[in-house]
């Protein structure tokens, strides 16, 4: 159950093919080049029957508030508009968002008290980025 680790703090530890991901995505060069030299820190809220997602960097504060398995619009850190939604499995936050073109992007978020597991999925190329809790 991913409210045990509500309120926790989990800081990006490594990150595999994220630059493939991004231009997959059709990323431009200088937000990749951001993208890759910055160090998230993420944490999960829950406000009545919402839960609130925030990944804060010096590149952006990015915060989604979704109520689970209702779609909703989000501008993706990119600047994109996709139709998003996220689904609670468990641990695992699973979030489909659709773009303008119809391009299906999943991302997986699975919460431990320890770590947050990140794979993302656009096409065939994916990407793993791995969050470590912190008291930072
Ligand atoms: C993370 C990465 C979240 C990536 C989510 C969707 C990918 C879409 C576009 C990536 C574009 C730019 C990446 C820039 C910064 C990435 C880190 C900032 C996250 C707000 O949450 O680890």
């Amino acid at each position: 159950m991913v409210d045990v680790c509500l309120g926790k703090k989990y800081k990006l530890e490594s990150s595999e093919n994220f630059d493939e991901f991004m231009k997959a995505l059709g990323v431009g060069f200088l937000t990749r080049i951001a993208g890759a030299a910055v160090t998230p820190i993420v944490d999960l809220k829950k406000e009545n029957e919402y839960y609130i997602l925030s990944s804060i960097s010096t590149f952006k504060h990015f915060i989604l508030k979704f109520k689970p398995g209702v779609q909703f619009d989000e501008e993706t850190p990119d600047g994109r508009q996709v139709k998003a939604t996220i689904s609670i499995v468990g641990n695992t936050l699973h979030e489909v968002q659709i773009d303008a073109n119809g391009l299906e992007t999943i991302i997986d978020r699975t919460f431990t008290p320890d770590e947050v597991k990140m794979v993302m999925n656009v096409d065939d190329v994916s990407a793993t980025r791995l969050y470590k809790v912190t008291t930072e």
